[in-house]
């Protein structure tokens, strides 16, 4: 089996410049796609060859599937790597992707379609034996039944979307008296966005924590986990600090969420990168919440952790090589932070496009910046506001916070509002610091929780 001589990379921005990297690395060629407004954009510079799909509005270019395979086609290339976003969870492209004789860098449109049905994929996981919340086997009918459900299992719960996942779709019913009301108010959000109104249940965990593990499979059936991330800091179903490990991590925590994680895979017949997401109540039980079967905005601390290259290993599982390593081989060693910098007004949390008119990286030892931005950039408010990582890597968690302030004070951003200034405030924080927190910690220190906005990752 050998690796692919060329790819196309459907997305833009940083992840787009990632996955060229990882290629470069393999000796593999890279084909960059654009809309109108990206021309200047730097994976459009850094591939070796670049295709316009499209105008600026991403249903007629990165999401446009005729375009992307036609660009694939006229450039001979043999894969397509989907990043995050856009098509990367589309089951009709990994689908066209097959009939085109293109190699989807990614599991099966079974898998990706099964992934994407919550409710299915919580009954599929509760019949192989991975712990899930207590809720409905299935999606709930009628809201009859679904009340017959949320009286078994107690008040407060939780109505979500099948469709749904990162937010949307999704309401807390706290006693009775609300329920009917949330039930509505949930169908109606599902069929808006997804244009499917059906809907599962499940008890609320009040102060859970959001813990995800990492996993990757070959096409033999060899699956290995690379241990979990906290992604419990996050505002308005948007993440903003990930880091691995988790501080509520000890080895039998992680051997356990660990084999949980590899069962749902296998329970998925799962192939290439995806992530298993857990919750994690207070008392430190696991459960399954959902199974996202793409690689991820916060691959980098599990990278960081491990040493393993998360995108390289696609790339190969995607033509044909097997894993080459053991689970007894994958060591945790030292503490990564992730802090996403959006262009985004850091109070409000509200998109800031524009020109950067002067930008500094920061570097120096264990430090990293996965980043499209350069100096004298636009941009676009088109797209998703995530305009770098910077992820630091520290022989412990003291070292990797320290790492990470200093990072922040080093990385120059004008010309636009960025969340840096969030994320110094975060860092201080005496909770964060402990490693005391979960999900609900930023809305107590900030206005109520408005609407969900769509999640990339
Ligand atoms: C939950 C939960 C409590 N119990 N599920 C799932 C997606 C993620 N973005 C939020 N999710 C949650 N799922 C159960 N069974 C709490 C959250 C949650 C949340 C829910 C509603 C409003 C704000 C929230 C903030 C963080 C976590």
């Amino acid at each position: 089996m050998k690796l692919f001589k060329k790819v196309l990379i459907a997305n833009r921005g940083e992840i787009a410049v990632r996955i060229i990297r990882a290629c470069k690395e393999l000796g593999i060629k890279t084909v960059a796609i654009y809309s109108d407004v990206d021309k200047e954009s730097l994976h459009t510079k850094l591939a070796d060859e670049s295709v316009c799909v499209g105008p600026a509005s991403s249903a007629q270019s990165y999401n446009n599937i005729p375009s992307i395979l036609t660009a694939a086609e006229i450039t001979d290339s043999e894969a397509i790597h989907p990043g995050y976003g856009f098509l990367s969870e589309n089951p009709h492209f990994a689908e066209a992707c097959l009939t085109s004789g293109i190699v989807f860098i990614g599991p099966s449109a079974d898998t990706i379609r099964l992934g994407g049905d919550k409710a299915k994929a919580r009954q599929t996981m509760k019949r192989r034996g991975v712990p899930v919340v207590p809720g409905s086997d299935g999606p709930v009918v009628t809201e009859e039944a679904a009340l017959k459900v949320a009286k078994r299992i107690g008040f407060p719960v939780i109505v979500k979307a099948s469709a749904g996942g990162g937010g949307r779709g999704m309401r807390v019913a706290k006693d009775e008296a609300e329920f009917e009301k949330q039930y509505y108010m949930a169908q109606r959000e599902a069929l808006t966005a997804f244009g499917n109104g059906e809907l599962y249940l499940e008890k609320y965990i009040t102060e859970m924590r959001h813990i995800e593990v990492q996993i990757i499979g070959d096409t033999k059936g060899n699956i290995l986990h690379l241990g979990e991330r906290d992604c419990s800091i996050q505002r308005r179903h948007q993440k903003l600090i990930e880091e691995a490990p988790s501080t509520i991590a000890t080895e039998k925590f992680r051997k356990k969420i660990g084999e949980y994680a590899v069962k749902a895979a296998r329970a998925l017949k799962y192939r290439n990168a995806g992530t298993v997401e857990f919750i994690v109540d207070p008392d430190n039980n696991i459960y399954f919440m959902e199974m996202n079967t793409r690689l991820q905005v916060e691959h980098p601390v599990t990278e960081y952790v491990t040493g393993i290259d998360i995108v390289k290993e696609q790339l190969k599982i995607a033509a044909g090589l097997p894993l080459e390593l053991k689970q007894t081989q994958v060591k945790i060693s030292g503490h990564s932070i992730e802090c996403r910098i959006n262009a985004e007004d850091p109070d409000r949390f509200i998109p800031c496009p524009g020109k950067i008119t002067f930008l500094a990286l920061p570097g120096g030892p264990g430090v990293r910046v996965d980043t499209a931005a350069y100096n004298g950039c636009v941009i676009p408010s088109h797209y998703d506001s995530l305009i770098a990582k910077l992820i630091v890597h520290g022989r412990d968690r003291s070292e990797a916070i320290a790492r990470m302030k200093r990072a922040l004070d080093e990385f120059i951003i004008e010309g636009i509002k960025t969340t840096i200034p969030f994320h110094k405030k975060v860092l201080n924080m005496p909770a964060f610091v402990k490693g005391d927190f979960n999900t609900s910690f930023l809305e107590k220190m900030s206005a109520p929780v408005q609407n969900a906005v769509k999640e990339t990752s």
